[in-house]
């Protein structure tokens, strides 16, 4: 190779090669439980790093393509997926990336040993996480709403490991009214009362992943009132045995900044035949339990996509020479890593911590302040997560320099995917909202969800040892009482400053949470595994801004 060429970063086994995820699943899975299940993570580390990465580098041009209109005239609106896309519709069935969570081999554990193979899977399948994640999502709002004919009907599709008899589900919520309110929903729902169906009506805006063979989907039973409360969850089947769209015009697909596997779509609604999922009323109350499992997997997939960027800029820093060395001998190199590092480290607990509490929620061993503790977190680490997986993107492209810059380098498209996290599943503005009135979960005091999250911070900092630590945490406890006394200097001023303020807030208690869970790794760490490498990242991250709630006007 001649001074002037550049050897690409390459990728090993992901799961072998991640020293985060194996430190952190040593720590929560019991020695048995790790043992049983590492060998399927060293198989999809292997894939993710191996074949369907190369896979995924070749397919890199290759979009959905949509066909309305067959030649002889009859509308058939196909959309056909990219090759990466079916491979992975495949892998992901047979590895179990949905099913795991189901099948419960190890307990509320299987959420996480389920969400540690989301983590590989998905940063080499371009956003195929997307129709599993609602696939998922859909899986738990049908077990949830006890409809058993539904359930019998579709659940053990969504959560096969056959991948002939698998099926994605849809989630369409968003029509043009808007994304986040959903209750302004304009589609309507007719009854047909001999078949005990309903026929629905309407436009749905940003549809993703329309190549599902169901969806859940909301529309306002005619006569009921405005507002989500008078719309009700459905359940509907795309297409009818000869594969044609029941009564579902795809008007065009939707031309995006980023996921652009993701085949999201514009849709009418002509008579499509929908089933109620739980009553006739309510249906965003109804559709929550998606929500919160596609927010979980947003957070996967955030913490996931930085962790590629980081494997594929360190490669490539111990390859590239300038200025007489390497850029892995270089101290402010090594430097922008490492605070990159500690900041995909601390979401990498949060994500995971919410994966812990989610298994438990579903496997009932909860317990009823756990239960509030998860409903505030979920959003609160979902708007977290995001905003780092797209600020570290966005550095990672810069340690490759014009490389990062460069479309057939597939670096770009990192920041691109990235850019999504923070905009779908709830923005960052509505998801602070959201934790607002999470925090009043219980008996409707936010003063006391707070108390509930300081007594989470305490249990993470009650054993730490280690005096760097101990001044880690000491950023936590300050962190912990500014948003005691903003929240209640706010509550105490109204509405239009805690709304004001909600970002700032959300954000500070995200990165808090992090850091407090960083540190008890770190801890762990030390003790049991000799290595220090988790302190490092939680003092850096306790140096990089946890506190953001800020001292401003009031409106
Ligand atoms: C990489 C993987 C990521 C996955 C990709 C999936 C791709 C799919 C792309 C999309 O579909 S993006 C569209 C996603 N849309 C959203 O996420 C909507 C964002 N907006 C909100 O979340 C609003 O907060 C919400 C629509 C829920 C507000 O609507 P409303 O009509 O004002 O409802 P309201 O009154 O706030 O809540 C109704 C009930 O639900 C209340 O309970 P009660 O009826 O008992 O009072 C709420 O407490 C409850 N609730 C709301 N959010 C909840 C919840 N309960 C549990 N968990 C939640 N998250």
């Amino acid at each position: 190779m001649t001074q002037f060429e550049q050897a690409p970063p390459v990728l090993g086994n992901q799961y072998e090669d991640d020293p985060v995820l194996r430190s952190y699943l040593a720590r929560v899975l019991h020695a048995g439980v790790l043992s049983e299940v590492e060998e399927s993570l060293a198989e999809m580390g292997r894939l993710a790093g191996g074949d369907l990465y190369d896979i995924q580098l070749a397919d890199r041009l290759n979009e959905p393509i949509l066909t309305q209109w067959d030649a002889w005239g009859n509308r058939v609106d196909r959309v056909e997926l990219t090759p990466l896309w079916r491979l992975a519709e495949r892998i992901a069935a047979e590895h179990g990336v949905v099913a795991t969570a189901y099948e419960q081999k190890h307990g509320s554990l299987s959420r996480v040993h389920q969400c540690a193979l989301a983590y590989l899977f998905t940063p080499s399948t371009d956003i195929y996480s997307c129709p599993l994640a609602m696939t998922d999502g859909a899986a738990r709002t049908l077990i949830n709403s006890g409809n058993q004919s539904l359930i019998d009907r579709a659940v053990p599709h969504l959560i096969t490991r056959d991948p002939n008899e698998f099926w994605t589900a849809g989630q369409w919520m968003t029509e043009l009214t808007g994304g986040s309110d959903v209750g302004l929903s304009e589609t309507i729902a007719k009854p047909e009362p001999e078949s005990n169906t309903f026929r629905l009506y309407g436009r749905k805006w940003f549809t993703s992943a329309v190549s599902s063979q169901i969806a859940l989907t909301l529309a306002r039973p005619e006569g009921n009132p405005p507002g989500g409360r008078g719309l009700a969850l459905f359940y509907l089947e795309t297409r009818d045995e000869r594969g044609r769209p029941r009564n579902i015009q795809i008007n065009r697909l939707k031309d995006k900044l980023g996921t652009r596997k993701v085949p999201t779509a514009e849709l009418t609604l002509d008579g499509t035949p929908a089933y109620l999922v739980h009553g006739t009323t309510d249906g965003v109350r109804n559709i929550t339990p998606l929500l919160n499992i596609t927010r979980l997997w947003n957070g996967i997939s955030a913490v996931a996509l930085m962790r590629r960027g980081l494997a594929l800029a360190s490669d490539y820093a111990g390859k590239r020479v300038a200025f007489g060395a390497p850029l892995s001998e270089k101290p402010l190199h090594r430097d922008t890593l490492a605070t990159l590092e500690a900041e995909a480290q601390a979401a990498f607990q949060l994500a995971f911590y919410v994966a812990e509490l989610t298994g438990q929620s579903e496997t009932r061993e909860i317990s009823e302040e756990d239960a509030r503790l998860l409903r505030v977190l979920t959003p609160v680490m979902k708007l977290t997560t995001a905003k780092q997986a797209v600020a570290v993107a966005s550095e990672v492209l810069e340690t490759f320099g014009g490389a990062g810059y460069v479309e057939d380098t597939g670096l770009p498209v990192l920041l691109r995917d990235s850019q999504v996290l923070p905009i779908w599943e709830g923005t960052t503005n509505v998801l602070s909202l959201d934790t607002l009135r999470a925090l009043q979960s219980g008996d409707g005091e936010r003063k006391h969800g707070l108390i509930r999250i300081g007594a989470a911070v305490s249990r993470c900092l009650g054993r730490v040892r280690d005096a760097r630590l101990a001044d880690a945490g000491s950023v936590v406890r300050s962190a912990l009482e500014h948003a005691m006394s903003w929240l209640n200097e706010a509550e105490r001023a109204g509405g239009p400053v805690l709304e004001a303020g909600a970002r700032r807030f959300s954000l500070t208690l995200g990165r808090m949470m992090e850091l407090a869970l960083l540190i008890r790794h770190a801890q762990w760490a030390q003790d049991h595994e000799r290595d220090g490498r988790a302190t490092a990242a939680a003092r850096r991250f306790a140096s990089s801004g946890v506190d953001l709630i800020g001292n401003y006007d009031n409106f």
